[in-house]
């Protein structure tokens, strides 16, 4: 039995990909409906998905034609043998119909049994947390909580049981510290840290655009990132557009000094060279320029592209620098939003920020808890029931 997927704007085009490849014969196992592309789930493609079936003995799309060929045969001739063999390929696709069908409820009754018994919306729920690669004992947590929340009449109420799990997946954002846009008007200093290329230098662009052109504030910019020319280079770029100061520290002892000199301004930005975690003497290096300054705080840096494992391992390594809060980068590149609720459960850090491209400085937000849990909950639409 060959099984296959097929994917086309509309209906009519899957179906027609099925016949091309599989003949008239085919069986159709599943269709849906889903969104490909777009920004966070939004405005993507409308696409449908077919899933068909057909034995192996059967004859492709050549091969089909050839049946097709011998049942006009058949029909002009009364030729016994081929009616035999028509027959015989129907009983085949009974068979294979009545064990695609057992498969089907078995795959169900195992999705129950491997969910706790949960009841059935929540089953959905928890398989999308799953999807959005939420880890499953925090994703069982969650579903517990939200279980017990539902009151028992409206347990088959769609958006209630959606209206509760988004509630108790924004709790654990809002628990975890609140964000910095919370934190009124004291003057900051802010480093961004984390690993190379996750848009440290772009993120302090967006950020200093905000501050200084959006809140009027009082920004000046600093890299301790002086090993690259081309580092300096992106960073001044930004400092010239926005007309800000750009200043360029190289020992911690030089970090301090600017600080002094910049101690009228609202808001220090200090931008970091990338770091290999794996990396012990860059670690090292980096903490001495945090330490230099008791009033720094270290806003890590990850991408939510980044691959849960490696994720921990970032967060194992930069864990040394006493970070205060988090920022997560690419948003718009990735659907698997879980994995930045088990950064942020894990690491019990706020959220500060997170940002959805590469345009300074519109592509980035404050994260709405609400909306996050919405798009962890919602990654594969199709996964609803009704
Ligand atoms: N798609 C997408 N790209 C982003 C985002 N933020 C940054 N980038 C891109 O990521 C690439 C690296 O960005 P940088 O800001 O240079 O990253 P960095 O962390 O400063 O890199 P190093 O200084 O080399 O460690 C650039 O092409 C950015 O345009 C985002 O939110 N979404
Ligand atoms: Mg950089």
């Amino acid at each position: 039995m060959k099984i296959r997927r097929f994917v086309a704007d509309d209906m009519q085009g899957a179906l027609n990909q099925v016949k091309d490849t599989f003949g008239g014969d085919a069986l159709i196992l599943q269709t849906r409906h889903f969104r490909r592309g777009g920004f966070l789930g939004l405005f993507g493609r409308r696409l449908v998905e077919v899933t068909a079936a057909i034995s192996d003995e059967e004859p492709q799309v050549n091969g089909s034609q050839e049946a097709t060929a011998a049942k006009a045969h058949h029909f002009s001739s009364g030729n016994s043998r081929e009616q035999v063999q028509d027959n015989g390929i129907k009983d085949e696709l009974q068979d294979l119909k009545s064990m695609l069908d057992q498969m089907v409820t078995k795959f169900d009754s195992n999705a129950v049994s491997n969910n706790n018994g949960y009841p059935k919306l929540f089953q959905y729920c928890f398989r999308n947390l799953k999807a959005s690669e939420v880890e499953e004992k925090l994703a069982r947590q969650i579903i517990d909580e939200a279980v017990e929340s539902v009151k028992p009449s409206l347990m088959d109420d769609v958006q209630e049981v959606n209206r509760v799990v988004e509630e108790v997946i924004a709790r654990y954002f809002l628990k975890s510290g609140h964000s910095f846009a919370n934190n009124g008007n004291k003057k900051r200093i802010i480093a961004l840290v984390g690993p190379t290329g996750v848009g440290k230098t772009t993120t302090i662009a967006k950020l200093a655009a905000l501050f200084s052109i959006i809140k009027g504030k009082s920004v000046v910019l600093v890299t301790v990132d002086t090993y690259r020319v081309a580092a300096v280079e992106q960073l001044k770029t930004y400092a010239d557009l926005m007309a800000l100061p750009l200043e360029t520290a190289c020992t911690p002892k030089q970090f301090q000094e600017v600080l002094l000199q910049h101690e009228d301004k609202d808001l220090v930005l200090v931008d970091t060279a990338g770091r290999s975690p794996l990396n012990k003497m860059a670690m090292a290096e980096l903490k001495a320029f945090m330490d230099a300054c008791p009033h720094i705080e270290i806003f890590l840096v990850m991408g939510a592209t980044t691959k849960q494992a490696d994720l921990w391992e970032i967060t194992s390594r930069f864990g040394q620098l006493d970070v205060n809060q988090l920022i997560f980068t690419k948003l718009d590149e990735t659907l698997n939003y879980g994995v930045i609720l088990n950064v942020v459960n894990r690491l019990q850090k706020g959220l500060a920020y997170i940002t959805t491209g590469q345009n300074v400085p519109d592509d980035i937000e404050v994260p709405d808890p609400v909306r996050l849990a919405r798009l962890i909950l919602q990654v594969n639409n199709s996964e609803r029931p009704g």
